[in-house]
C-alpha cells in the first residue's frame, strides 16, 4: 500500500503522487468495504495553503504563499468522470479560493467568488467535489482578488499543474515534463512599457483611429523569474538522451505577462493547446503563452549538446526563466540561440471548414481607462467596469459568437469559466476545430470564438492578467 510514484518535475524537483495513488487505490471494488467508517469521508486530495520558502537560487530564497509546502503545488492527477474530493485547509489569515482551470464544473465548485463559491475561510477548510472533466492539462490556482496587494492572489505561489486523465491516452514519449512560467518579488512600476515577449506586429483592426495618449498608471514589474521553483541553472538540467521524444506540458502561471519560448535547435510538435488536441498537430520553432494557457508538445531529442530552454527575453531569461537541457555524456555550457522563425499563429492548428451559424453574436470592447501617474488604469468591458447587471444572458443549449474587440495595446489573455470555446477568426484569419479557454487577443486585434451555453450557471470572462481583471477587465454571463 505504500507504493510511491515519482515524476520528474521540469528537472527541478520530484513531486511524490500518493495522493494520485490513494484515488486509484479507492477505484478497486472491495476497497470501501474493508476499510474503516473515517475512511470513507476521507478526502482524495488535500490542499494546505500556507506560507513556503521558495529557494530559486542557492542565494535567494523567497517568502510566499503556497500549497502542500512547495510552490508549484503538488501535480494532481485526476480520472476523467471519476468524482472527486479535495479538502482545502487555509492556514493563512485571508479568505481563500481554489479555481480549476478548464474544467467543466458546476460554480459552487469553481473557485470563483462573482460565480458565488464560498470561500475557504481564514484558518477554516472547505470541500471541493466535483466529476473531473476534460480530460487534459488543467491547473488550479486561487482566484482571489490582489488590487494593491502584490502578495495576494495571482502574485503569490498558489498554482499546480492538474492533469485529468482519460482512459485513452496517446502516450508515445520517452519522459514528460511539467514546467511552469513563473516571475517573483512584483512591484509596482511607473515606466509604461510593453513586457511582452511578443509585441504585435500584426494587422490591428479594432485600432481606433485617434489613440488616448493622457498619462498610464502603474504596471507591474518583477525582480526574479523561474520555471517551477528553480532559477535557471539553480535546478537540476533536463536529462535527455539522443532520439528521445520528451513531452513537454507547457503553463504560464504568470501574474501578468505574455511570452514567447524556444529551444535552440530544437521544434516543437504541439499535440494539445490548453489540454485539448489540436485538429493539426504542426512542428513550430517557438511556442507564445500568454498568462492562463498551457500547450502540450512533443520536442525530439535530434542535437547533442547542452542547451537552453527558455524565454527569449535575453534579461527575463538571463534572471532566471529558462532550465538547461543535458545531453547524456555532454559537459560544455549550456547555449542559447535565439530562434529564426519567431512565428506564433493559433490558426495554423485548426482545420479548414466552418462552424454552424450562431444564435446570436455577442460584441465585447474592451478599452483601458489610464488613471495618470501613480494611480491604477481601470478597464471597460462595453464602456463600462465590472459588474454589468444582467448583461450577458445565455439560453441552455444556445450557441453564441463572441467576438472580442481589443480597443488598447495591450495583449489580453481572456478566459472563459467552466467552458471551452472554438476558435472562429484571428484579425481576419479563419480557422476551425480549436477548442480553448483562454486566448490572447492581441494589441488593437480582433478574436471571434464561439461557446455552445451547456454549463448551466454563473459564468465568468476575464483577463487572466490579475491587475486588470482587479480593475474592471471581467464579465459575468447568467444563464436565462
Ligand atoms: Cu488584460
Amino acid at each position: 500500500m505504500n507504493r510511491r510514484d515519482f515524476v520528474k518535475f521540469g528537472g527541478a524537483a520530484a513531486i511524490q503522487l500518493s495522493t494520485a495513488r490513494l484515488l486509484l487505490s479507492q477505484m478497486q471494488p472491495g476497497m470501501q468495504s474493508n476499510s474503516p467508517a473515517s475512511d470513507i469521508t476521507k478526502p482524495d486530495i488535500t490542499l494546505r495553503i500556507a506560507p513556503v520558502m521558495v529557494e530559486l537560487t542557492p542565494n535567494r530564497t523567497i517568502s510566499t504563499i503556497g500549497y502542500n509546502g512547495t510552490s508549484p503545488g503538488p501535480l494532481l492527477r485526476m480520472r476523467e468522470g471519476k468524482p472527486v474530493t479535495v479538502e482545502v485547509i487555509n492556514d493563512t489569515d485571508v479568505p481563500e479560493l481554489v479555481h480549476w482551470h478548464g474544467l467543466f464544473i458546476p460554480p459552487d465548485v469553481d473557485g470563483v467568488e462573482e460565480e458565488a463559491t464560498p470561500m475557504a475561510p481564514p484558518h477554516g477548510r472547505i470541500r471541493y467535489q466535483f466529476v473531473p472533466q476534460p480530460a487534459g492539462s488543467r491547473w488550479y490556482h486561487t482566484h482571489t482578488m490582489a488590487g494593491a496587494d502584490l502578495h495576494r492572489g495571482a502574485y503569490t505561489g498558489q498554482f499546480g499543474f492538474l492533469l485529468i486523465e482519460s482512459a485513452n491516452n496517446p502516450g508515445n514519449y520517452d519522459q514528460e515534463v511539467f514546467l511552469a512560467l513563473r516571475e517573483w518579488e512584483p512591484f509596482f512600476n511607473p515606466e509604461e512599457d510593453n513586457d511582452d515577449d511578443a509585441s504585435n506586429s500584426g494587422p490591428q483592426p479594432e485600432r481606433p483611429k485617434t489613440l488616448d495618449t493622457s498619462p498610464s498608471g502603474l504596471e507591474v514589474g518583477y525582480q526574479m523569474f523561474s520555471i517551477n521553483d528553480k532559477s535557471m541553472g539553480a535546478g537540476e538540467p533536463i536529462r535527455v538522451h539522443q532520439g528521445e521524444r520528451v513531452l513537454m506540458h507547457l503553463l504560464n502561471a504568470s501574474a501578468s505577462i505574455n511570452r514567447r519560448l524556444a529551444l535552440p535547435g530544437h521544434h516543437f510538435q504541439i499535440l494539445a493547446m490548453d489540454g485539448n488536441s489540436v485538429p493539426t498537430p504542426r512542428t513550430v520553432d517557438v511556442v507564445d503563452l500568454g498568462p492562463g494557457e498551457r500547450v502540450d508538445a512533443i520536442v525530439e531529442m535530434t542535437q547533442p549538446g547542452v542547451w537552453i530552454f527558455g524565454t527569449t527575453i535575453d534579461d527575463d531569461r538571463n534572471s532566471g526563466m529558462g532550465v538547461v537541457v543535458e545531453y547524456a555524456n555532454q559537459h560544455k555550457q549550456p547555449q542559447w540561440v535565439a530562434p529564426l522563425k519567431p512565428v506564433w499563429d493559433y490558426t495554423i492548428f485548426g482545420r479548414a471548414g466552418t462552424q454552424p451559424a450562431p444564435d446570436q453574436t455577442i460584441d465585447m470592447i474592451f478599452q483601458k481607462v489610464p488613471s495618470g501617474a501613480g494611480l491604477f488604469n481601470s478597464w471597460t468591458v462595453n464602456g463600462k467596469e465590472y459588474p454589468h447587471d444582467q448583461e450577458f444572458v445565455l439560453k441552455k443549449g444556445g450557441r453564441y459568437r463572441l467576438v472580442f474587440r481589443n480597443r488598447s495595446e495591450d495583449d489580453h489573455p481572456l478566459h472563459m469559466h467552466r467552458h471551452s470555446f472554438e476558435l472562429v477568426e484571428i484579425n481576419g484569419k479563419a480557422t476551425a476545430g480549436i477548442m480553448k479557454d483562454t486566448v490572447v487577443v492581441p494589441g488593437y486585434g480582433r478574436v471571434t470564438v464561439d461557446m455552445v451555453a451547456d454549463q448551466p450557471g454563473l459564468t465568468l470572462l476575464h483577463c487572466h492578467i490579475q491587475q486588470h481583471m482587479d480593475y474592471g477587465f471581467k464579465a459575468l454571463f447568467r444563464y436565462a
